[in-house]
This record gives structure tokens, C-alpha cells and sequence, in this order.
């Protein structure tokens, strides 16, 4: 029994220990990236069985990643290896202000070859919910299929599905393309994350309750609108409100708070709370990642996130 699956490509990552351009940086720290694997952790630390399905390839970066998530407590029994082709990895600048410069080192990864004929109905069965991210239909042609694949069987089989649109221009050929393919997902989750921006990009609207109404056309049932620092706008069919995020007075590094987001979001959702009390669940989470320097090693486990979210005010306007 799982309470929520996920799947995607985990690499290790190489983030630096000084600023400047990532080819003139000499010193870096080797931690653990991907979003879905952020969020998989995430969830472990607060308690939930967690699952995260993916192909490692039989290398150092491998045995990395599987070794840090089972001691996370990340269910990883259905990862597969693979002898042929290698885990991926990347390098991330460390910045002063705004996002840091990330280079991958992917292309052609054992995740990126994760296929259909991977997918164990009996595992994804087990779960209760679902976590997807935009990432995977990215990857590679296989990936996406396997994804859309994963996604529809969990709506058949009658499970809750949250999705993160997590948009990697980089990975994509055409913006068109991965507006199409991104929107087509997004349309069939219940419920579903964008950034403020990404939403923009996938909508052509502006506003968080334009982005938000154009989604619940589509039939999703929560949209969540991240706004960084500000907090997130929800809405649903009969409910609608901002929930103020938490500032934090040093950010060391965004990448990772909206997969913090995400964890803060489906817990407070799969524990039955009341969507403005998960929302702000997800800026508490969001603004405890933004101050470590990896991806997930801000995230709390219960204790710590029931502390700091009570010396919080917390308020929805
Ligand atoms: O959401 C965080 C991810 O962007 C990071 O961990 C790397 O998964 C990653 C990706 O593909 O960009």
C-alpha cells in the first residue's frame, strides 16, 4: 500500500560552492535533483508511503540515487537499472538574486528511456494518488508515452491526480509543442500547480484567476497559482481566495520550492484539510526550501513543519 506515487528522472547534482559562470567554478557539492524525486522525499518526511518509479542506469550517480532515497524512506522498489545507459546528472550556479544557471547532462540517461513496457500495474495500483510533473513528457518520446500512459490508467482505476506543469523550455523543442502536450496532461488532473508564470505561458492569460477559470473549464477541479513569495490563489468551481506566502529573510536558492509547494499541497489535501489550510501548508513548505541550497534538503519533517507554520500568521485575504 502506497499513499501517493510519482515518477521521473532523479540526477545527481553538482551545485557550486562559488558564484560566477558554472565553467569558471572549480568547487561544487554533490546532491540529489528531479522534481519528482523532490517531491517523493518530501512526502516521506512527513510521514506518507511514498513511491517513485524511474531507470537509473548501473553507475556511481545510480547507487547515489538509490542509496539517498531508501534513506529517505522513498519506496523504490520498482525502479528499474539499466547496465546500457548512464544516470544523468547536472551543475547549478550559485546566485546572489534570482534562479541560478543549470546545465543538464541527460541526454540519452536510462530514465530518458523509461518506456511503456516498464509499467507495473500491480505497483501503481497500490497507490492512492498520483504525482505527475511536466517534466517527464520532455524527456524523451518514450517517457511521454509512458507517462500519458500512467496518467490515464490512474484516472481509470479511480485515483486523485495532482500535476505540476514544471515547464523546462529547455528540454522542449517549440514552445507550441510543449504548450499542446503540457495542457493536454494538465486537463485531465484534479488537481493542478502552476507558477504564475508558467500559467501565463500555458493560457495566454495574466491574472491567477484568469489562468485559474481557464483549467476548471477544462474540468480540473483545483488550481492552485503559485506566486512565489506572495503565496498561491486557489480556486475550484464553488471556492476561490489568496493565501499569503511566508517571506523568508534570506533566500539561498528557489529551485526545489515548488516541488516543496507540491508536498505541502497533496498532504494537506490526502490528510482531508481544508484547501486555504494546504495552500498554506505549500508556501510554508515553499519558504523552508528557499533557504538551504539543494533542492530538498529545506523540506521539514512533521515536527518542524507544524513549528514553523505556527510562529506564522497565517491568513488568506
Ligand atoms: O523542480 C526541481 C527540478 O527542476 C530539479 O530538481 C531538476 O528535475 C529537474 C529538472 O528536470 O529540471
Amino acid at each position: 500500500k502506497l499513499d501517493v506515487v510519482t515518477f521521473g528522472e532523479a540526477m545527481a547534482m553538482f551545485y557550486a560552492e562559488e558564484t560566477g559562470p558554472l565553467h569558471r567554478v572549480s568547487r561544487f557539492i554533490r546532491e540529489l535533483a528531479g522534481a519528482e524525486t523532490n517531491f517523493a522525499i518530501g512526502m516521506a518526511k512527513l510521514g506518507f508511503r511514498s513511491g517513485w518509479v524511474s531507470k537509473v542506469g548501473n553507475d556511481a550517480f545510480g547507487k547515489f540515487v538509490m542509496e539517498r532515497l531508501q534513506e529517505e524512506g522513498v519506496n523504490v522498489e520498482h525502479v528499474l537499472a539499466s547496465s546500457e545507459h548512464p544516470t544523468g546528472f547536472q551543475l547549478k550556479s550559485k546566485v546572489f538574486e534570482g534562479d541560478p544557471e543549470v546545465q543538464y547532462f541527460r541526454k540519452g540517461s536510462a530514465a530518458s528511456r523509461l518506456k511503456t513496457e516498464d509499467f507495473n500495474e500491480g505497483y501503481f495500483k497500490k497507490a492512492d494518488h498520483l504525482h505527475m510533473t511536466g517534466i517527464p513528457l520532455a524527456v524523451s518520446s518514450s517517457v511521454r508515452a509512458f507517462a500519458e500512459h500512467t496518467l490515464d490508467f490512474m484516472k481509470k482505476e479511480g485515483k486523485t491526480v495532482s500535476f505540476d506543469p514544471n515547464l523546462r523550455p529547455s528540454l522542449w523543442n517549440t514552445e507550441q509543442e510543449m504548450t499542446a502536450v503540457t495542457n493536454e496532461a494538465a486537463a485531465k488532473a484534479d488537481v493542478l500547480l502552476p507558477g504564475i508564470e508558467e500559467g501565463q505561458v500555458l493560457t495566454g492569460c495574466s491574472t491567477p484567476e484568469e489562468i485559474a477559470a481557464f483549467y476548471i473549464d477544462l474540468g480540473v477541479q483545483l488550481v492552485v497559482v503559485k506566486l512565489g513569495e506572495e503565496g498561491a490563489y486557489y480556486q475550484t468551481k464553488t471556492d476561490r481566495g489568496y493565501v499569503q506566502g511566508i517571506k523568508v529573510a534570506h533566500v539561498v536558492d528557489t529551485v526545489g520550492a515548488g516541488d516543496g509547494f507540491a508536498v505541502g499541497l497533496v498532504s494537506g489535501l490526502l490528510e482531508q484539510r481544508e484547501i486555504k489550510d494546504a495552500v498554506f501548508r505549500g508556501n510554508a513548505i515553499g519558504a523552508l526550501a528557499v533557504q538551504s541550497p539543494g533542492d530538498n534538503d529545506g523540506y521539514p519533517d512533521k515536527n518542524s513543519l507544524e513549528d514553523f507554520m505556527n510562529t506564522h500568521l497565517k491568513g488568506a485575504k
